[in-house]
């Protein structure tokens, strides 16, 4: 049988620290899922089809990732692809409380597996509201995302695209 798992996320953008896990991911399972979740109560700096652009260009050379977005619970999106396997990067203790409530939610609601993976600690301290806070305001965030997602942040701040 295929293995599949999904990592998902808001991805706005797309980090160094979320595409570690999906490379660890993509080496552990057959398919992996990369599900860009909506929020309508968050607006975003990149539209839903700009986040799935980016991830799809940065995911490319796996080979065996693919980019969805999803409207609704997680739960449903593993349901309707027959996917066990949630895989999440866990920073800090400060992110286990939250992590571990939706995990048990999540088992709760579908009998679905949540697995986390130790992020890589170049990454534990990257989320991707604090690298546009500090691009925000003229700070160097180049190291932290892949090239094209840097250029992209660059131009959605200054107010080209
Ligand atoms: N290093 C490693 N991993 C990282 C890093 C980093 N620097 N930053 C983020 N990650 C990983 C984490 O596992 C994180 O959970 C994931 O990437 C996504 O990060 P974000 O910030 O893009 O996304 P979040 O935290 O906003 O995602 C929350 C979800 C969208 C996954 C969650 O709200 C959800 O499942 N929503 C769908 C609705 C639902 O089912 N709700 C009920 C939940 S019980």
């Amino acid at each position: 049988p295929v293995r599949r798992a999904v990592c998902p996320g808001s991805f706005d953008p797309i980090t160094n620290g979320h595409l570690d896990i999906i490379a660890r991911a993509a080496k552990l399972y057959d398919e992996v899922y990369v599900a860009v979740m909506i929020n309508q109560s968050k607006k975003g700096l990149f539209t839903t089809d700009e986040r799935m652009d980016l991830i799809r260009e940065v995911t490319s050379p796996y080979g065996n990732v693919v980019v969805e977005s999803h409207h609704g619970l997680l739960v449903d999106f593993c349901r309707t692809r027959d996917i066990p396997a949630i895989v999440k990067g866990l920073r800090a203790v400060s992110d286990f409380d939250y992590e571990l409530q939706m995990a048990q939610m999540n088992n709760g609601l579908s009998g679905v597996e949540t697995l986390f993976v130790p992020t890589n600690p170049t990454y534990s301290f990257l989320s991707s509201s604090l690298v546009k806070e500090v691009a925000a305001w003229g700070g160097d965030v180049s190291h932290l995302l892949p090239p094209i997602v840097h250029r992209a942040l660059v131009e959605r701040l200054r107010g080209d695209v």
